[in-house]
């Protein structure tokens, strides 16, 4: 079949990274079209993140996309860390002098997509079958099922965004292929409460019962998580089940946590994860398509943002100046902080949760950790510098 539709980037997968790396695209007179599975109205609801790194709310404001982040996002110059009911603030702003943003990633999806059509570009919703082909010869090109009818994308360069299920990774043939892995005995069941915050700022909790973290969404609405077994029900969870979880693991002397409506509740498995290389081809994965984090260093949309910035700067070589060298060291580039991050991303996630059936000598060592991250300003320094991102390339 002849392709019926042509563009220089075919992006599969509207999700932050599809989305920035689109808009990146544009500003750099580079075409592309996106091909997304869901329908517009799925994936501009759907709750995900909420921690925006200082480096992704600028990219996002600099781009002129961040009109409504900077009216309706929060920013933080601080996160709390609690263990055993002792509350600690990580003062972004004394140890970085850089904050972070709390603002919901279907908000970011929402801001993104409006424009991209607002600029007449193409973002094609409930799109099956999607397929890249060719993506090591001379005419790659993405084939899919579109109402009703089979369609061709041809482009130069194949950009998979299509997150951790998508099918842009498995086409990297297995031999050239390296995946590392690690899944983590443990889960958590995320709610949205119509309720105020009862905190200012993010509260990350240890407690002998689990993990609890307090975070947020607006004045009227709360983000709240608690550890639960990977393979819990959700059936198992009524509201004042978890209210009853969350009232015991975030309790401080002094301090109230207001309940209110549960909008939303739902269960995930975490795991980390990455694939190198991050391309074959003239098929780049970018965000979860090649890494995912635990998300108790709120680092998964960030990732993605970092990595499709590196990708649009190589692609405008390629395409501006017939210079393949970015394209080939893309992988090799993003990888440096995907490690990094996810050696932060695994530090908070073993030093908040409580390991079940984990051996009393890794407790001790945990407790030691959580003492030091008390008393200490050099690995409260570490932490922050981590948490409020470093630098993009
Ligand atoms: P996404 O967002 O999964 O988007 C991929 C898009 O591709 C579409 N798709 C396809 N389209 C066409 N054809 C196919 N065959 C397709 N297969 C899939 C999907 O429908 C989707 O629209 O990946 P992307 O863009 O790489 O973005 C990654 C982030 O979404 C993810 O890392 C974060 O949500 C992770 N995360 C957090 N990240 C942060 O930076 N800060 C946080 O505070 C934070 N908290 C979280 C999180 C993730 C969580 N869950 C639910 C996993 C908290 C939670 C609970
Ligand atoms: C969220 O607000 O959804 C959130 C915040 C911090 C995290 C993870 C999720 O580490």
């Amino acid at each position: 079949m002849a392709a019926d539709l042509e563009t220089q980037v075919g992006i599969i997968g509207a999700g932050p990274a599809g989305l920035v790396l689109s808009r990146l695209l544009r500003l750099q007179g580079i075409d592309s079209v996106l091909l997304e599975q869901r329908s517009r109205a799925y994936v501009e609801t759907r709750i995900r993140a909420g921690v925006l790194e200082q480096g992704s709310t600028d990219l996002l404001i600099e781009t002129g996309v961040g009109d409504r982040l900077m009216e309706e996002g929060a920013v933080h110059h601080g996160v709390n860390l609690q263990f055993d009911g002792e509350r600690h603030r990580i003062d972004f702003a004394a140890l970085t002098r850089r904050h972070i943003t709390v603002y919901g990633q279907q908000e970011v999806v929402k801001d993104l997509i409006a424009s991209e059509l607002a600029d007449g570009g193409t973002v094609l919703f409930e799109v099956e079958d999607a397929a890249p082909t060719d993506v090591t010869g001379p005419n790659p090109s993405v084939t899919f099922r579109h109402d009703g009818r089979d369609r061709e994308l041809s482009c130069a360069v194949v950009a998979g965004c299509d997150g951790f299920h998508g099918v842009c990774r498995g086409i990297i043939p297995h031999e050239v292929l390296t995946e590392y892995e690690r899944d983590y005995p443990f889960g958590w069941l995320g709610i949205l409460a119509a309720v105020a915050p009862s905190t200012e700022e993010l509260i990350y909790a240890y407690h002998p019962r689990g993990f609890a973290l307090h975070s947020l969404r607006s004045p009227e609405l709360s983000r709240l998580y608690v550890q639960v077994d990977p393979h819990d029900d959700i059936e198992n969870w009524s509201d004042e089940r978890i209210w009853s979880e969350l009232q015991l693991r975030l309790a401080s002397p002094g301090w109230t946590l207001e309940e209110g409506p549960v909008l939303e509740k739902a269960v995930t498995a975490m795991r980390s994860y990455v694939c190198e290389p991050m391309q074959h081809g003239n098929l780049f994965l970018a965000g979860d398509a090649a890494h995912i984090v635990p998300p108790t260093g709120a680092k998964g949309m960030n990732l993605a943002i970092a990595d499709v910035t590196v990708l649009t700067s190589a692609l405008a070589d390629w395409f501006h100046r017939s210079e393949r060298a970015g394209l080939d060291a893309y992988s090799r580039r993003c990888l440096e902080r995907v490690w990094r991050v996810q050696d932060f991303s695994n530090t908070m996630t073993e030093l908040m949760h409580v390991i079940p059936a984990g051996d009393p000598f890794a407790r001790q060592i945990q407790r030691a950790k959580q003492r030091y991250v008390a008393t200490s300003a050099a690995m409260q320094r570490t932490i922050a510098e981590n948490y409020v991102g470093l630098p993009l390339s």
